[in-house]
């Protein structure tokens, strides 16, 4: 019998428990022998073994004696030397110096005089806004390279930052801002204890989890299932769906389906009134919009029966220990932030967060500072005004903003691990948007279908050169857990951390270290020293709750105490069941249900269900991609060939049979290819996967995969975003199908006039 791809992952997973987690330090940068470390690939994080050998690094396994991870990997993490010593990775900068591509090899110090003159002249001419960032997803688990690269921006003065968070979080950011008061302040299931979780638009046993950080989180969900139940609210039936308990729903249903939720709760007086004005502001404008609502309409608008969703709510709030918890799925709709923000305003009302078990704020092993309201809408994109959320501007306007004349026109980019011509909107439009850039230097570990329309780019190191911690994750671990890891091996070629060369930019713009971080600044001006950005989280950390206070605390942490335990340590604090007010920046330390953006995307979604389009596409991940790369590694790719997802029966009607190729359209392209027939996925809804259509880049293997760039299908401008948090319109977006007949080898696309 064949194992699916997910059996085989899981037959990989070891099963066994930590052994021993105090070892003794790894040995040095470069040294032969075992180096504990973790994957910076995906949020787990998991502890990864790097056998090095002479110099290079011949094995990466399972480290299971991470305690956080206990030998959980996936092929991926253990493939990720296959990056560092990948022959068609970028060693030295390079300089383009004709068409798309064509670039020459040429010295560090060239190519920072060149790049920083350049910006020194775009921001003397046209001031700074007319550079701009773009942070890709990789960006986030090298430390150094997201916290400096935020800092570079204040340094140079600009607010243009883009991202791929338009592509993933920002509706999730901005229902945190709406509800908590900061942006960053996520509500997260409690998994070793809850016994009720609702999964909404979220596919962890493929992604292994997000905004959640649990390296086991299949083990996690098992035991929640034996305990008690998961349900997973999906418009196909992924992998998570199909191991527990699947609610198909319409695609963008979720806003009628958690308003038919809350709708219960009333009419059947589920709710702890004393609790809810004790936890809660702005209960009585959400209770009078759920009250004009009505099961049986919202049953019909997405697709849920009424039954189902009264026998839902009922189970959650009888459970107790419950949470939804909710993820991208519903965070690229038309209404993402509504229902983002009513997934937590049904956590909250149901009082999840005052116990454990319930929706949780991550543990903070820094010294906590009382929160600030803040990080919505303090900068806007250029054109259309879309604020930014968590400092993030919106890239389906980026095209607009770097191409339509004007004051502030974007002219300079920056882009630091991203791809966005694969995993942004744009498509040709967006190409020419880059080629009309006066400047854009990326910082990558290969040419890929963006930067080879760079005029540099500057090597990176992959995460095996560098030494980095948890960082962001710190704040989304469900299990408080601290690792450290310096470098495994000295980078390779001319590979340089993003750090050093943004430092190397500003400093050769005359502007001084970047200084944003309030402990930078003070540390820096008083020491008249830069300190590198991972010294300032192990002060951070040496100050927390479990920190070492310079020796005062015999059994705190610093990274040099982290280093004698390589593997990673648990630590000890408290639940936030218990304090979770404080970390709400409302001044009233409460969860708002209710606000003005939120009264205003009410107004906006009326009561009416939007004509369902015959055909709404979703996106799908894959265990064995990482959004647009890794498609290099011949070991991840050979499995996969991207096909078009559609029920067997919406088939029939169109006439068109498994392997036929089709069209698929929206009024900015059409592309052809090929359809597999599966009843995995609702009727009406068609999935492919994002990432693909490689050509051009440096990736030789990748340039040799099927599939195609499913995002020229993505529209730009304000029709294509959620506009309250500048959320590209990616899931349940309406595309016409047309049969072609059987699938031909060529890949075909075509772009239409704007
Ligand atoms: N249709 C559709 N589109 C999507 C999505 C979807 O579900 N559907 N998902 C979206 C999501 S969730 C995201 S996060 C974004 C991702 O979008 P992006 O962040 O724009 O793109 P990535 O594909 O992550 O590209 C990462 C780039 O960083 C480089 N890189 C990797 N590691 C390193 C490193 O350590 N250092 C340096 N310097 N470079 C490195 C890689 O070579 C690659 O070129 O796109 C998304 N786009
Ligand atoms: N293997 C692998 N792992 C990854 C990544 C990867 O590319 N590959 N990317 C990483 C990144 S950058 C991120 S942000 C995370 C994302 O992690 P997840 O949020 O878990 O992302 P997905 O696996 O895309 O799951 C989204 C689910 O939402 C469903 N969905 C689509 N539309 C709707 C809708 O309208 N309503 C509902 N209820 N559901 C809907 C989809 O069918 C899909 O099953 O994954 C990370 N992990
Ligand atoms: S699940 Fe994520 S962190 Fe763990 S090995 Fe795979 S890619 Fe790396
Ligand atoms: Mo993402």
């Amino acid at each position: 019998m064949t194992r699916t791809v997910i059996e085989e992952e899981r037959a990989m997973q070891l099963e066994t428990p930590g052994r021993d987690t105090r070892r003794g330090a790894n040995p040095p940068t470069g040294a032969d022998g075992e180096h504990a470390t973790f994957c910076r690939l995906c949020e787990a994080h998991c502890g990864l073994v790097a056998t090095v050998r002479e110099g290079r690094v011949v094995k990466l396994a399972p480290d299971r004696d991470n305690p956080h991870s206990l030998g959980h990997v996936c092929v991926k993490g253990t493939s990720a030397a296959q990056i560092t010593y990948d022959p068609d990775r970028v060693l030295k900068p390079l300089k383009r110096v004709g068409g798309a591509g064509e670039f020459v090899e040429v010295g560090w110090d060239q190519a920072l005089d060149d790049i920083a003159a350049t910006l020194k002249r775009i921001r003397r001419e046209h001031g700074a806004e007319a550079i701009a960032s773009y942070l890709g997803n990789p960006t986030s688990f090298a430390s150094e390279n997201f916290i400096t690269q935020l800092e570079l921006m204040a340094a140079m003065g600009s607010t243009r930052q883009y991202g791929a968070s338009s592509q993933d979080t920002s509706a999730r950011l901005l229902a945190n801002h709406l509800a908590y008061g900061a942006p960053w302040t996520t509500g997260m299931p409690d998994l070793p204890s809850c016994d009720f979780l609702l999964i909404m638009g979220g596919n962890p046993m493929v992604s292994n989890g997000s905004l959640m950080w649990a390296p086991r989180i299949a083990h996690d969900l098992d035991a929640i299932a034996a305990r008690g139940r998961v349900v997973v609210v999906d418009p196909r039936r992924s992998e998570t769906a199909a191991r527990y308990e699947h609610l198909p729903i319409q695609p963008n249903g979720d806003v009628w389906l958690l308003l038919g939720l809350l709708r219960v709760l009333l009419d059947e007086t589920l709710l702890d009134e004393a609790l809810l004005a004790a936890s809660v502001s702005g209960w009585p404008a959400l209770r009078g919009e759920v009250s004009r609502r009505d099961v049986e309409h919202c049953a019909v608008a997405c697709g849920v029966p009424a039954q189902a969703i009264r026998e839902l709510a009922r189970g959650f709030v009888t459970a107790r220990r419950a949470s939804i918890y909710g993820r991208i799925g519903i965070c690229r709709g038309p209404y993402a932030t509504l229902v983002n923000f009513l997934l937590t305003a049904f956590n909250a009302i149901t009082g999840s967060y005052d116990r454990e078990g319930g929706t949780m704020f991550g543990r903070e092993v820094f010294p906590r500072e009382k929160p600030v309201v803040g990080g919505y809408g303090e900068a806007r994109t250029r054109i259309g005004g879309v604020p930014a959320v968590a400092g993030f501007l919106a890239s389906a306007t980026m095209p607009d903003d770097i191409l339509v004349d004007g004051p502030d026109k974007v002219r300079a980019l920056l882009v630091t691990c991203g791809n966005p011509l694969l995993s942004a909107p744009g498509g040709e439009r967006l190409e020419e948007a880059l080629q009309a850039l006066e400047l854009m230097v990326s910082f990558d570990l290969y040419v890929n279908e963006t930067n080879r329309l760079a005029h540099y780019i500057l090597p990176g190191t992959s995460f095996l050169e560098r030494a980095d911690a948890p960082v962001i994750g710190f704040g989304f671990m469900i299990r408080p857990f601290l690792q450290y890891s310096d470098a495994v091996i000295k980078p390779l070629g001319e590979a340089r951390d993003e750090f050093d060369s943004y430092l190397a930019i500003v400093r050769r713009m005359g502007l001084g270290a970047p200084a944003a971080s309030k402990w930078r600044r003070r540390l820096g001006k008083w020491l008249r020293w830069t300190p590198r950005p991972l010294t300032l989280v192990d002060i951070g950390l040496r100050l927390g709750p479990v920190g070492d206070r310079f020796g005062l605390r015999r059994d705190g942490w610093s990274f040099k105490r982290l280093r004698a335990h390589p593997h990673g340590v648990m630590v000890d604090l408290p639940h936030p069941s218990k304090d979770w007010r404080e970390r709400i920046a409302w001044p009233d330390r409460r969860i708002h249900v209710w606000h003005e953006v939120i009264e205003r995307e009410f107004a906006r979604l009326g009561a009416d269900v939007a004509p369902r389009e015959k055909f709404r596409l979703l996106s799908v991940r894959e265990i064995r991609s990482l959004n647009s790369w890794m498609h290099n590694v011949g070991r991840l790719v050979r499995s996969q060939k991207p096909k078009l997802t559609m029920h067997p029966e919406d088939a029939r009607e169109l006439g068109v049979g498994e392997g036929d190729a089709v069209w698929i359209s929206t009024a900015v392209a059409r592309l052809q290819v090929p359809v597999t027939l599966s009843d995995e996925v609702v009727r009406g809804a068609v999935c492919y996967p994002h990432g693909w259509g490689h050509r051009g880049g440096s990736w030789q293997t990748a340039n040799r995969t099927e599939g195609v760039n499913i995002n020229r299908l993505l529209g730009l401008g304000l029709d294509a975003i959620e506009f309250v948090s500048g959320s590209s319109l990616i899931d349940g977006l309406p595309v016409s199908i047309e049969r072609v007949g059987p699938a031909q080898a060529d890949v075909k696309i075509q772009d239409r006039a704007a």
